[in-house]
């Protein structure tokens, strides 16, 4: 018999009014309801055929640029029409109940900063920029020839999302800022993530073993949910604003009593 949501959002929302360092890890989940499909729901429809290592990889760019190009034009169309839902928002009333909160995405629709929330660590990149692939720079609209699908960098070389493919590196600061997070929090609160991507998978297992209290919001469970000690079963669009409202009922009782 599974306990009551009601009864383990009580719990969660003690264990949170009780710690200083809160760490956030979001994946694709929290944008669902932004009417952001999840990465493995992306690959629908003229993409169903492919992988995602084969759209989202230096290799696949490099086989078919005008392929993996439109791949992402047609993903950006979509984003910029999305805005944050409210468990985006929810997060930035969170941050300012706790004494400190820091997210860590996987995502790159930069929807938790146009949400509000501040120290905002994005591990994949942001898909709305574009790079030159052979410097790395981010380039502007300006500094690209559009002439050409994908656009070029004045250097020639061609112009790529600014996210982090698959067998890419993560930006390395982001990265160890990440994992010095994970190891000084108390609390671990992951939302809307497979758990299956490396290396922000880790990062979880890093608080656990670091001494963190992990709560998972999923609407099913992932490669994490074994080693939270709170999993709250749900929609993260409704989870978190209740997690938000059974905080400030505890802050009430204290107040009252
Ligand atoms: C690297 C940008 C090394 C691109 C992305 C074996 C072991 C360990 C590692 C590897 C391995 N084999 C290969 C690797 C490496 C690889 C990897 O992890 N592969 C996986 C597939 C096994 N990792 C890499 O390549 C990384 N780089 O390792 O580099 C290196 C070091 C030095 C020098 C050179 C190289 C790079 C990984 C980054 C890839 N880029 N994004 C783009 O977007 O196009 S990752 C991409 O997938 C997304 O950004 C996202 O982060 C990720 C998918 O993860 P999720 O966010 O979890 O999304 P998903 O759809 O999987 O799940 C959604 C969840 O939400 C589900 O659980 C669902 O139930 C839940 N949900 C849905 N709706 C809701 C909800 N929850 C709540 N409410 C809802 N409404």
């Amino acid at each position: 018999m599974s306990t009551p949501i009601a009864e383990l959002l009580r719990e969660a929302a003690e264990k949170i009014e009780k710690v200083h360092e809160v760490l956030v890890l979001t994946g694709a989940g929290i944008s669902a309801e932004s009417g952001i499909p999840t990465f493995r729901d992306t690959l629908v429809g003229l993409w169903e055929n492919f992988s995602p290592e084969e759209l989202a990889s230096p290799e696949g760019f490099r086989a078919n640029p005008q392929l993996v190009w439109q791949w992402y034009e047609q993903r950006r169309e979509m984003i910029r029409k999305c805005q944050p839902n409210p468990a985006h928002f929810a997060l930035v009333e969170l941050a300012k109940r706790v004494k400190r909160l820091s997210i860590v995405t996987q995502n790159v629709d930069e929807l938790h900063t146009r949400a509000g929330s501040k120290n905002v660590l994005e591990l994949h990149g942001r898909i709305l920029e574009n790079r030159c692939f052979r410097e790395g720079r981010i380039l502007l609209p300006d500094e690209m020839d559009q002439s050409s699908i994908p656009p070029r960098c004045f250097c020639g070389s061609y112009a790529r999302p600014g996210v982090v493919w698959f067998g890419e590196a993560l930006p390395t600061d982001t990265l160890a800022a990440a994992f010095a997070l994970a190891k000084s929090c108390d609390l671990c609160l992951i939302i809307g993530t497979s758990g299956l991507v490396q290396p922000a998978a880790s990062l979880p297992g890093v608080a656990l073993r670091a001494g963190a209290f992990l709560i998972e919001v999923n609407n099913q469970e992932s490669a994490l949910t074994d080693m939270a000690h709170l999993f709250l079963m749900g929609k993260a669009g409704e989870i978190v604003p209740r997690l938000v409202s059974e905080l400030d009922s505890l802050f009430r009782d204290k107040l009252i009593n």
